[in-house]
């Protein structure tokens, strides 16, 4: 009884931290974050660092939300001196490891959000890999001035 509230409590945490690996040893995922943007919109980015210790390439291969209806992958690439995003099947997260996804480069595309969301709320997702591993994460929503938060006035 004692042992399987501590258990719940011990899971409660894991999900609310959102940065530790959940239902894979291997697969982490650390600095989610998604970008806030105007009050009305309904497409945001997603950025997440995920890394893989296990010695044998990994995928992130298809990601839901409950908040939105459709979360594509993309990478931003140039073409023309105009930044490009390509929808990606897959991202690769090689052994050993990491992927980043960050402003400019992959990035997760949450489109046909469900209701608005300004800076301190939390967007749900989880993550498939192709390896048959799930992850939930919870990625607050920041100010998207890079990585620091510069408050303009
Ligand atoms: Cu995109």
């Amino acid at each position: 009884m004692k042992n399987t509230l501590l258990k719940s409590i011990g899971l409660s945490l894991v999900m609310f931290m959102g940065s530790l690996p959940a239902y894979s040893a291997d697969i982490s995922v650390t600095e989610p974050w998604v970008r806030e943007g105007p009050p009305a919109a309904r497409v945001l980015g997603g950025f997440m660092t995920i890394s893989n210790a296990s010695d044998k390439d990994d995928a992130l291969v298809g990601v839901t939300s409950p908040d939105f209806n459709m979360v594509e992958m993309h990478q931003t690439v140039m073409q023309d001196g105009m930044g490009k995003m390509i929808p990606q099947e897959q991202i690769v997260v090689p052994a050993g490891g990491k992927v980043v996804l960050k402003p400019g480069s992959y990035h997760l595309m949450l489109m046909m959000a469900k209701r608005g969301f300004k800076a301190g709320d939390i967007v749900n997702v989880e993550l498939t890999f192709q390896s048959g591993s799930k992850m939930p994460v919870e990625m607050p929503v920041k100010k998207g001035e890079g990585m620091m938060d510069h408050s303009h006035h």
